[in-house]
């Protein structure tokens, strides 16, 4: 194919929606300001056993941590053990009175190489980032929109899994497949679920946990993760419903490669940059999707508290659901 990739504004319309604005011209928290707290409550309306799910794949697993190419898995070094205090050691570590031996790690991580939010400002295009800041304030660590005010804030409310992989009766969506509002839609209806206003959604397509079954040559030969793929009517339903949160068990929540367009990542653009939706990727939902399709419920409490990192563009995360 030798059509040149067209640039975002012409992939994405240079009309598309926007919510830039809607909330103020300081805001940096984007769809999140729907989840106030009569939304908190909501979600814990959706509590009825108790059982919680943690959703953070493992930092460090051995295997290695799936991660967007051109990224690492968390470089974790312990820097004081039992040996630091042998008698043969170097003698730097601390002579605590009582004889208190300590372990230490040091980490090097990306901030977006596990599960993780990302800042609104993470992605741009034409020099703007979300609410229409200037890319410059991104210079050097974003000024504006990092992930810090999200941190600040919590988030809270009511979620619902979407199982596609289920629903297409997968193991794992393949790489490339593609998946709409619509179809989106059908899954919650077979599944007796209706995805409402404000609903924090989780989408689940066995993407990540393939890559704990599979090798890494494989997993990223001709890389083209499976999830959303963009359309006017599609980003359109998402301001609609005004979803504050995609939640998926990918690496990117969508396609990687916009199949009619060709360009990468253009949801990114048009969901987070356009409209101030906030994106929490590599997510573990194996264990919560067992759990909702053994008794038919799919909506629940979920919650997260990215942590706060000045001026990050973007945060790891431990994201708990309460059902
Ligand atoms: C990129 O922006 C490349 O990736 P992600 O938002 O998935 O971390």
């Amino acid at each position: 194919d030798t059509q040149p990739t067209p640039p975002m504004r012409e992939v994405l319309g240079t009309d598309a929606p926007t919510n830039w604005g809607k909330w103020g011209p300081d805001d940096e928290l984007g769809c999140l300001n729907y989840l106030d707290d009569a939304e908190v409550l909501r979600g814990v309306r959706h509590i009825r056993t108790g059982e919680t799910f943690t959703l953070q794949t493992q930092m460090g697993h051995p295997k290695g941590d799936p991660v967007f190419p051109g990224r690492k898995s968390i470089e974790r070094e312990n820097i004081l053990d039992e040996g630091s205090w042998a008698p043969d050691a170097d003698g730097t570590a601390p002579d605590f009175p009582g004889g208190l031996h300590y372990a230490d790690d040091v980490a090097r991580i990306f901030l977006q190489g596990s599960t993780q939010y990302d800042a609104l400002g993470h992605v741009w295009y034409d020099d703007r980032i979300w609410n229409g800041y200037d890319a410059e304030t991104t210079v050097g660590g974003l000024d504006k929109a990092s992930v810090l005010p999200i941190a600040e804030k919590g988030v809270a409310g009511r979620g619902v899994l979407i199982d596609m992989a289920r629903h297409r009766g997968k193991e794992h969506l393949a790489k490339g497949e593609t998946f709409d509002h619509r179809d989106l839609q059908e899954a919650a209806r077979a599944q007796g679920v209706t995805i409402e206003k404000h609903d924090i959604l989780l989408i689940r397509t066995g993407f990540v946990p393939y890559w704990y079954t599979t090798t890494e040559e494989e997993f990223y030969a001709d890389f083209c993760e499976p999830g959303l793929t963009h359309s006017r009517e599609l980003v359109e339903w998402f301001q609609h419903a005004e979803i504050p949160n995609l939640v998926t068990d990918t690496i990117a929540n969508e396609v990687t490669k916009d199949p009619e367009s060709g360009a990468m990542l253009p949801l990114h653009c048009a969901l987070m940059r356009n409209l101030g939706l906030v994106l929490t990727e590599v997510c573990w939902l194996d264990d919560l999707a067992a759990a909702c399709a053994a008794d038919g419920r799919w909506s629940f409490l979920y919650t997260a508290a990215p942590l706060k990192v000045v001026e990050g563009t973007g945060a790891p995360v431990n994201p708990v659901v309460i059902r």
